[in-house]
């Protein structure tokens, strides 16, 4: 077995994004385009003095994982790991399984082939996430230094072997992550009293054909006694069934339209690779944000964080219900730019373990990513021991602190140049003091972040006004997408009234929202578009 150098060509859109490389499928199977950007990434680790002996590679199942498999154990052993370990039947695994994995065999990295709640197949999206030894995606150091590289590499090294042989290779190893898995969440949830809770509640998990049908069937059903028909979508395909595998009252729609008629007393759902969720109660919807909220107010009643945090985190655009509640309780927070990766520097360091973001996505400190079941055992442990409802839970917790009304708001695919424009205008035009309608604006900030840890600083991570009435509105343009630009808004506002906490939020939102249309000139920018997704 020699190992080779195959000539090849840089491709110049190879900038990892907020959760890795995505792109259109078809633009992932040009010759070399994901060869490049896996030996673009090793490069980086190499030259960072890395030593890589074990490696692994993950993914939500999408198409065409299995089928480029064989390509990457090549480029991994011909760049000298000596362990590769390959994860989940068909490739297919939630990404927090997936990131316990690299940790529990502290493997050096490893490669999840994911675009997450992006659509899948051959008119669909891929993905990699390029993960480091922690269980936790690479830190924008590194995904710079990976871009850097993509500009000027000529060849990749891989073996001269076919496909077969190489799925073959003894340093190969094949794991299904999901014991490893369950066995932990059952390591930290109180899985006798959500046994009891199940025995007289009803339950859904929608696992949207994705990846997380199995490892819910293992631990809802196998260990919890959940109802086998209570998990639903929960067969993977590599095309997610055609939908698309996002969480949100708008792509799951038919479990969040069954929940909002009463179906269950608690209804949920994960994104294509299982780092995000959606709660719901029986008629009720609990915004992501408030979810965290409440996972911090209640964590004493989990296990695994009986003895307390240090702290939490939230990512700057999430709302700041979190920060009210951690302050009653003494814990610090953190406010972090958009993307899981931010987080860990922190969760390493101990100084949280607790984070989430308005996407749907929280977790703790015992893996490196965001984790959809994480979350969803978490509000069944909580309601299980405190037997109330969800709606009661949330109800309680704006009592005591007031609701944050809260929404986000995202204009896809718009056309790019305009959009990256439009950001650069707002990050320089001086705002302060200005009115508009009955808002004046009181401050404006670029946000810039300085890693508390690391020192690592990331500029321009989005633009923040306060105005007048407190209202916080967040700017800035998704790193997900990958057709065109995507405008993401988000308006939060506080509201202390009881009597007014039942206002649908979009019409509590509404003259802010105005606003911001008449701030950012989006009608005088994009014509006459909507936002199309409102979480
Ligand atoms: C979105 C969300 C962000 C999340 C990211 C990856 O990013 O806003 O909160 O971390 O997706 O999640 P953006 O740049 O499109 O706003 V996943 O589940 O796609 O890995
Ligand atoms: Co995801």
């Amino acid at each position: 077995m020699n190992v080779i150098d195959v000539l090849t060509k840089p491709f110049d859109n190879q900038k990892p994004g907020t959760g890795g490389l995505r792109k259109q499928t078809k633009v992932f199977m040009q010759e070399n385009f994901l060869e490049n950007f896996l030996q673009s990434s090793l490069n980086v680790r190499i030259k960072n003095g890395d030593v890589l002996n074990s490696w692994v590679i993950g993914g939500d199942g999408r198409y065409p994982g299995v089928e480029v498999l064989p390509k990457i154990i090549k480029i991994l052993i011909a760049n000298g790991v000596k362990k590769v370990f390959v994860v989940g039947k068909d490739l297919t695994a939630p990404t927090p399984a997936i990131s316990n994995i690299i940790r529990k065999y502290n493997a050096d990295g490893g490669f999840i082939l994911s675009a997450s709640h992006n659509p899948a197949g051959i008119n669909g999206d891929f993905g990699v996430k390029v993960e480091m030894n922690n269980g936790g995606g690479a830190p924008e150091s590194i995904t710079n230094a990976i871009y850097e590289e993509t500009k000027t590499i000529s060849s990749y090294k891989s073996l001269d072997i076919s496909d077969d042989e190489a799925l073959k290779l003894n340093q190969v190893e094949y794991l299904d992550p999901i014991k490893d898995y369950a066995d932990l969440m059952e390591s930290m949830f109180d899985f006798d009293a959500i046994k009891s809770w199940f025995k007289n509640h009803t339950f859904v998990f929608d696992a949207m054909h994705a990846s997380t049908g199995p490892t819910a069937i293992e631990i809802f059903v196998n260990r919890l006694g959940a109802n086998r028909d209570s998990i639903i979508n929960e067969v993977p395909m590599n095309d997610f069934n055609g939908v698309h595998p996002e969480p949100n009252p708008t792509y799951a729609k038919n479990t969040f339209d069954f929940m909002m008629n009463g179906g269950a007393d608690f209804g949920c759902a994960c994104d294509g690779d299982g780092d995000r969720n959606m709660i719901l109660g029986k008629g009720f919807y609990v915004k992501p944000s408030d979810s965290l909220a409440i996972l911090t107010k209640y964590h004493k009643l989990i296990p695994y964080y009986q003895n307390g945090l240090n702290g939490v985190a939230r990512s700057i655009p999430t709302s700041s219900a979190v920060d009210a509640v951690a302050k009653n309780m003494g814990l610090d927070v953190y406010a972090t730019p958009t993307g899981w990766k931010f987080f860990a520097t922190l969760l390493d360091a101990n100084k949280i373990n607790l984070c989430g973001e308005e996407s749907f996505g929280q977790g703790g400190d015992y893996i490196r990513e965001k984790d959809g079941i994480f979350a969803i055992l978490f509000w069944l442990n909580i309601l299980a021991k405190t037997s109330k409802s969800v709606e009661e839970i949330v109800r309680e917790m704006w009592n005591e602190n007031g609701r944050y009304f809260y929404s986000q708001y995202s204009y896809e695919n718009v056309d790019k140049q305009k959009a990256e424009n439009l950001l650069l205008k707002m990050q320089s035009i001086d705002l302060n003091g200005k009115v508009f309608g009955d808002f004046t604006i009181k401050s404006k900030e670029v946000f810039n972040y300085v890693d508390p840890v690391s020192g690592e600083v990331s500029n321009n991570q989005g633009i923040q006004i306060f105005t007048n009435d407190g209202t916080r509105i967040f700017f800035r343009l998704s790193g997900t997408g990958t057709i065109g630009a995507t405008l993401r808004l988000y308006i939060e506002k506080y509201e202390s009234n009881p009597e007014k906490f039942d206002i649908p939020v979009l019409e509590y939102l509404k003259d802010v929202f105005l606003l911001v249309d008449e701030i950012f000139e989006i009608h005088q920018n994009f014509g006459d578009i909507k936002p199309s997704a409102i979480n």
